[in-house]
């Protein structure tokens, strides 16, 4: 019988370390959730590196703990997590994903180890692929995997999903690689992105510069046809609409009402990430208190950012630049009894989020660039009385499909700040009709729905294409 397995660079899995021991935390993330009723079943099962440097003698202790839970590690070093990791997925492939090319590196020891971690995982999933089995690829990490199995295992069915943007053509002909990375991501028979902008981006990219034909968003090679389509990723709507009312969460909601302090709460939580626009919402909050004191005491902005990558240089410029613009703004404008930026730079239990979310009378969500952004998502799913705004920039996938929250651009300071403004003024009718309008949309596609989808038309093309070959 064939099995599906799903391949990513992390396993939604922590491991820790205690007392010589090694502890297993199952990740609640939205693609764990929404792939748990994918890989748990049967011998189906997701390979991915297991988020730790585990010393030789203790891998298999690891592999057997994982197995029990249909998870299969893949082990790197310190050495490929630097050069493979933080080297080219997040100093090559990351910055130019998201239109930030001058941050980009291109070093040749970076691309030697993408190439041999991406070997490394072909050889853990050659050892668990039959021919017929379904093999389901995540993200910028992997690009070169789909081409790899490919050559492997001619007759499988292989798709692939990328979590961050596809850049225009302009940004992707900046990479050395670029055809060895086009190529590898056409050994797959369904590439997904989150919105058709990307497709284009990459059908474009693939017609410049490989000999290959388009019709429509099929990608014709010598012997092979290869889809291309827009999957927006959803949230595990259910989730965040009842955690508001279970015990855990309203306990910490009445410790909030005493602790916060301030009448309206605009929120913003991210991972530390340039391309998140943490800055720019600084900026623009700061606008607001400047051109209208009247909000002085009544409004704070309670920003959480996630640490990430801060091994990174730009990362860590980032943080101090962030440091300091709290710092300037709180000593700028607080009171004797009140500031109004309440920042953290630490991550938070899904209790503590939630309580968050349905606090908020607003949430600030404003990359300069995101493949989707499901903090914008969670925080609709979370407004269980159908009021609170939601601002979002334009350069995230979320604002192709929230068309009802307040649509702004990043780049655009007087317009955030305007946004600002209009939010906390809005009238809880307008509330309450935008609201509504974007619950549908977040609770109708779902996590559960792009699983489906993906994996009908993954089936989908694969049976087309096997027919056309048969004639
Ligand atoms: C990539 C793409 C795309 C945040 N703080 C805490 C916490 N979070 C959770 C949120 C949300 C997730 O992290 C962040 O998801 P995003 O979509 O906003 O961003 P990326 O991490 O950059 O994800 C992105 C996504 O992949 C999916 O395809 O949407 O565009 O960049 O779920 O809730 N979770 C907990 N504590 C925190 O403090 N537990």
């Amino acid at each position: 019988m064939s099995k599906t397995i799903i391949v990513s660079n992390r396993l939604p899995v922590k491991i820790s370390r205690e007392d010589g021991s090694y502890e297993l935390k199952m990740s609640e993330g939205g693609l764990a959730t929404g792939l748990g009723s994918v890989y748990k079943q049967g011998n189906n099962l997701w390979i991915g590196w297991c988020g730790m440097d585990v010393p030789k003698e203790d891998e298999s202790i690891i592999k057997d703990r994982l197995s029990k839970e249909n998870l299969a590690p893949v082990f790197l070093s310190e050495e490929e997590i630097h050069l493979y990791y933080e080297g080219f997925s997040n100093e090559t492939l990351w910055p130019i994903f998201h239109y930030m090319s001058t941050y980009a590196q291109y070093e040749q020891s970076y691309w030697d180890s993408y190439q041999s971690v991406n070997q490394k995982f072909k050889e853990r999933v050659l050892a668990f692929a039959e021919p017929n089995d379904v093999i389901w690829i995540h993200d910028y990490q992997l690009l070169l995997l789909p081409g790899l199995v490919r050559q492997e295992l001619p007759d499988a069915t292989i798709g692939f999903f990328q979590h961050i943007p596809f850049p225009s053509y302009e940004l992707f002909r900046l990479i050395p690689w670029r055809k060895n990375l086009l190529d590898g991501m056409l050994g797959s028979d369904l590439i997904g992105f989150h919105t058709f902008d990307d497709v284009r981006h990459f059908t474009s990219a693939a017609e410049r510069l490989l000999p290959v034909q388009t019709t429509a968003n099929v990608i014709h090679t010598d012997d092979r046809n290869i889809t291309v389509d827009a999957f927006p990723m959803g949230i595990d709507a259910d989730k965040f609409n009842s955690l508001p009312s279970s015990p855990e969460v309203l306990e910490i909601i009445k410790n909030y009402d005493d602790a916060l302090g301030c009448k309206k709460i605009v929120l913003s939580i991210d991972r530390l990430d340039y391309s998140k626009g943490i800055t720019q919402r600084l900026q623009a909050f700061e606008k607001v208190l400047l051109d209208h004191p009247k909000y002085i005491e009544q409004i704070c902005l309670h920003m959480i950012v996630v640490p990430s990558r801060d091994t990174i240089p730009q990362y860590a410029e980032l943080r101090d630049q962030i440091d300091k613009l709290v710092g300037n703004i709180n000593a700028r404008f607080r009171t004797a009894s009140w500031h109004p930026i309440h920042y953290f730079y630490r991550s938070f239990p899904i209790e503590q989020l939630s309580a968050l979310y349905s606090k908020s009378e607003i949430c600030l969500v404003t990359p300069m660039r995101d493949g989707m952004n499901l903090v914008s998502k969670e925080y609709i799913a979370s407004r269980t009385n159908n009021d609170g705004v939601l601002i979002l920039s334009e350069m995230a996938g979320a604002s192709k499909e929230l068309t009802d929250a307040l649509i702004v651009n990043p780049n655009n300071l007087g317009e955030l700040s305007d946004a600002i403004v209009e939010a906390l003024e809005m009238p809880a009718s307008e509330q309450t009709s935008r609201m509504e309008s974007l619950k549908q949309t977040v609770t109708k596609f779902d996590i559960k729905h792009w699983v489906k989808i993906f994996m009908d038309q993954l089936k989908e093309v694969k049976e087309t294409e096997q027919s056309r070959r048969a004639r």
